[in-house]
Order: structure tokens, then C-alpha cells, then sequence
């Protein structure tokens, strides 16, 4: 799918509308602090960065919820502007890296992915499922909701008609779960979707899982893959900073497995980095979660294959 050199935009989003804890929109900035820019043409890659995007001058004068949903306008518009960033970066034939900021960004990045590559399937690494609709969640926060929305599971907000359902339940698997509400069990269960949760991963080991992900979602591994990584889907000893850490998750090993093993089917068009708060634990930790996720985006874009 991709050019050869191989390219790879970086889209910066400091963002942290769809959630409440402050410090997730310095993410960005700090992986590429770190180096990863830097890191990737090391690679190979031919690297574009053009800076961060700014979205304070889009966010809604006035942003009362909606329903339960916590800053609803702002959130759906800076998706949409990102959904128009990663499509035009993938019609280029470049590899989008969105680089957050919170998961509701995720909205955007696979609209973006979608519009470009209609057949691609969607590989959702998380804890959480963030599969909330406007109706299930607790919290109202949308980083809890992306994958709802995206399905089109519920079209009752206005504000977000502009998320194509183009989505199909088929095309989306999980791995990583461990923290998921009853109303999401139920939608999963409804829906028949793909989800191989921490269980799994204990039973089969992390080799298999993501074999059978792959066969549920692309058999034949002809089509273009989407890749949302939640870096809480790592063990929050591996992953400290980040907002909603839950424990017994992955280790550093399995978390990079799934990256590497995406990379090997040449098939990743487009790779989410979301939820890393450096705000969150110590500074030596907040050091050690950035330097993860910069290692987890190598390994998507071949780090470790010999
Ligand atoms: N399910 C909960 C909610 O809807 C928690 C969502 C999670 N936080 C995330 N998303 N980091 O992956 O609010
Ligand atoms: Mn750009
Ligand atoms: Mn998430
Ligand atoms: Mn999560």
C-alpha cells in the first residue's frame, strides 16, 4: 500500500477534550522531544512533521454537555479536522503516526483511515473498549466512546453526523482488554465483535492471539490494517503515565509483539500512539511511558525485523 522509501507523517495532537485529567495533550510533545522523529528516518523512513496541530482556536466558545457527553462540540471538531489531516496524509500514499492526546482523537484517525482505504480493518489495542455510546456511558467521557460512534451505533448526536458509519463489526478486533463496562459487554456480544481480552492472551500467549485477530479480521492479509494503541494496554509497570492505568495487562514484550508482528504482514497503513500523560506518576516514570511509546511506534515501522 505504501510508496517505496516509505513515508510516515506525524500528526502531533495535543488534545485532552475527551477526557477530564489534565497533561494528556503534552503526549505529543514529549515522544517527539524524544527523539522519535529523529528515531523513524533512522529507519528508513522518510519523516514529515510539520509541528503540532493547534486546536485551541477551534474549540467552541460555549461547550455545555450534551446528554452526558463532556465537551461535545470541541471534541467532535477537533476530529474531524484531524479526520481531514490523516486522510489527506494517507491519500499521499504517506503512513499517518497520530500521536496523542486521548483516545476520542481515534474518532478522527480511522474516518481519516476509511475515507482512503474502504477495506481496512481495524486493530484496537486498549484496556477499555471504548465502544460507549451516548446512552451506555457512565462517565461521559468521549475517549471512552470512539469506537461507538465509528460503527455508527448511534446517530442521536447531531454534532457528530459527520462520522461516517463506515465501519462494519467484522473488521474490528481487540486486543488487551481487561476493564470493560456492562453496557459495552452487551454491545459486544450484539454486535458478534472480535475481542481477545487479557484471558486470552494468558491462555494462548500473545504469538496466537494475534494470529487469530488477523485471520478474524484479514485472512488473507491483503488488506490494509488501521492500528489504535491505547498505551494502557500495557501493564502499568510498564506504562505508568497514562490516565486510566488498569493492572495485569501486557508486558513490554507482548505490547511490542503486536507491532511487530502488524509490520511484518505489510499491510499497517496507518498507526495510532494515544493516551500518554506525562503529567501522571513521577518524572521517572512519566521519562519511562514516553520512551514506550516511542519504542512501540518503531517496532510498528520494523524496528525489529531482521
Ligand atoms: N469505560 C470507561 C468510560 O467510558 C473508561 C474509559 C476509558 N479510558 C480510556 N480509554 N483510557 O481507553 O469512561
Ligand atoms: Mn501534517
Ligand atoms: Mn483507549
Ligand atoms: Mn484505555
Amino acid at each position: 500500500f505504501l510508496p517505496d522509501p516509505k513515508s510516515v507523517a506525524i500528526v502531533g495532537c495535543p488534545f485532552s477534550g475527551g477526557q477530564t485529567k489534565a497533561g494528556v495533550d503534552k503526549g505529543p510533545i514529549y515522544l517527539v522531544e524524544a527523539g522519535l522523529p529523529q528515531q523513524l528516518a533512522d529507519l528508513g523512513w522518510q519523516v514529515q512533521f510539520d509541528g503540532h496541530h493547534q486546536f485551541e482556536e477551534i474549540s467552541a466558545a460555549s461547550d455545555p454537555p450534551i446528554g452526558k457527553l463532556k465537551n461535545p462540540r470541541f471534541v467532535s471538531k477537533v476530529c474531524q479536522a484531524v479526520a481531514q489531516v490523516v486522510g489527506g496524509h494517507a491519500k499521499k500514499g504517506q503512513l499517518p503516526l497520530t500521536l496523542g492526546g486521548d483516545h476520542s482523537l481515534a474518532m478522527g484517525t480511522i474516518s481519516g483511515t476509511l475515507d482512503t482505504y474502504p477495506d481496512a480493518c481495524l486493530v484496537w489495542v486498549d484496556a477499555h473498549a471504548d465502544i460507549n455510546t451516548p446512552q451506555t456511558t457512565d462517565s461521559g467521557n468521549i475517549h471512552g466512546m470512539p469506537v461507538s460512534f465509528l460503527l455508527g451505533l448511534d446517530t442521536s448526536v447531531p454534532e457528530f453526523a459527520w462520522v461516517k458509519p463506515n465501519l462494519k463489526p467484522n473488521k474490528l478486533v481487540y486486543i488487551g482488554l481487561r476493564d470493560i463496562d456492562a453496557g459495552e459487554k452487551k454491545i459486544l456480544r450484539e454486535n458478534g465483535i472480535k475481542a481477545f481480552s487479557m484471558h486470552e492472551v494468558d491462555k494462548w500467549g500473545i504469538g496466537k492471539v494475534v494470529e487469530m485477530a488477523l485471520d478474524h479480521v484479514n485472512p488473507k492479509r491483503e488488506s490494509p490494517i488501521h492500528l489504535s494503541f491505547d498505551v494502557d494496554a500495557l501493564d502499568p509497570s510498564v506504562a505508568p503515565s497514562t490516565g486510566t492505568p488498569v493492572r495485569g495487562g501486557l508486558t513490554f514484550r507482548e505490547g511490542h509483539y503486536i507491532c511487530e508482528a502488524i509490520y511484518e504482514t505489510g499491510c499497517l497503513v496507518a498507526l495510532d500512539i494515544m493516551e500518554v500523560n506525562p503529567s501522571l506518576a513521577d518524572a521517572a516514570s512519566a521519562v519511562q511511558t514516553v520512551a514506550v511509546g516511542c519504542s512501540l511506534a518503531r517496532s510498528a515501522l520494523g524496528e525489529t525485523l531482521l
